[in-house]
């Protein structure tokens, strides 16, 4: 298998689609798309159609959306999800969540792993969106029925869905207290999660509209 992916320090699409392939323990290969390129749009659509990335490519088969690739490859790998079907339909719906809310978070808190801005992007917009996602973390947490760290105790397709979130809190300063800290340093200390970051601090590309204003 292929990934197709962007900028390490941006991307929070392509991160969780790689960290999902990566806790399926099979081999693939990264292809690297640049945003904010000229030809950025002409490069991702020679590999998606959607002219966005993360796309993976098996054989012949191109599988486009972060979540998509995660569903695609939990057909292969079914631990990506948990055991428990009630779990799963959890597992599934916070993940959706993620997947289609939180514009405040996104748009003002951008991910910038190699950044530290501590304070910036804070708003009654970005705050409810943070308070919601704290929520959801403590509520999976507090329920866990397997043994493990993570929202649904080991390791699972929500969690690389809420990846992105942990290096935003990291850049942003949101410092959750209790079990949802916990998790939030447990997902940074992960070693796929760590290299990831090694690799976004080693870009020098600068997307501008990734950018805070005023930097
Ligand atoms: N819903 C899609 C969103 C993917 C997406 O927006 N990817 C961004 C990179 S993080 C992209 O390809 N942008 C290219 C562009 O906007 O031209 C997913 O989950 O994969």
């Amino acid at each position: 298998m292929k990934l197709v992916i962007a900028n390490k320090n941006y991307s929070s699409w392509s991160l969780r689609a790689w960290l999902a392939l990566r806790a399926t323990g099979q081999s693939f290969t990264e292809e690297q798309v640049l945003l904010g390129q000229p030809d950025s749009r002409e490069q991702i659509l020679k590999h998606s159609p959607s002219g966005r990335v993360p796309c993976l490519v098996d054989g012949s088969l191109l599988v486009w959306d972060s979540l998509a690739i995660i569903e695609y490859l939990a057909e292969q790998f079914p631990a990506l999800w948990p055991e428990d079907r009630g779990e799963r339909a959890v597992a599934r719906s916070i993940s959706a969540e993620m997947h289609s809310s939180f514009p405040a978070l996104r748009s003002q808190m951008p991910m910038n792993i190699r950044r530290s801005l501590p304070g910036r992007g804070h708003s009654a917009e970005s705050e409810a969106d943070i308070a919601r996602i704290v929520q959801i973390w403590n509520r999976c947490l507090a329920r866990r029925t397997v043994e493990g760290p993570y929202l649904f105790g080991r390791f699972s397709g929500a969690d690389a869905m809420f990846a992105p979130v942990c290096f935003r809190f990291q850049t942003y300063g949101v410092e959750p207290t209790g079990p949802a800290g916990t998790y939030l340093a447990t997902m940074l200390a992960h070693p796929a999660m760590r290299e990831w970051q090694a690799a976004a601090e080693q870009e020098t590309a600068i997307v501008a509209a990734d950018e805070l204003p005023g930097q």
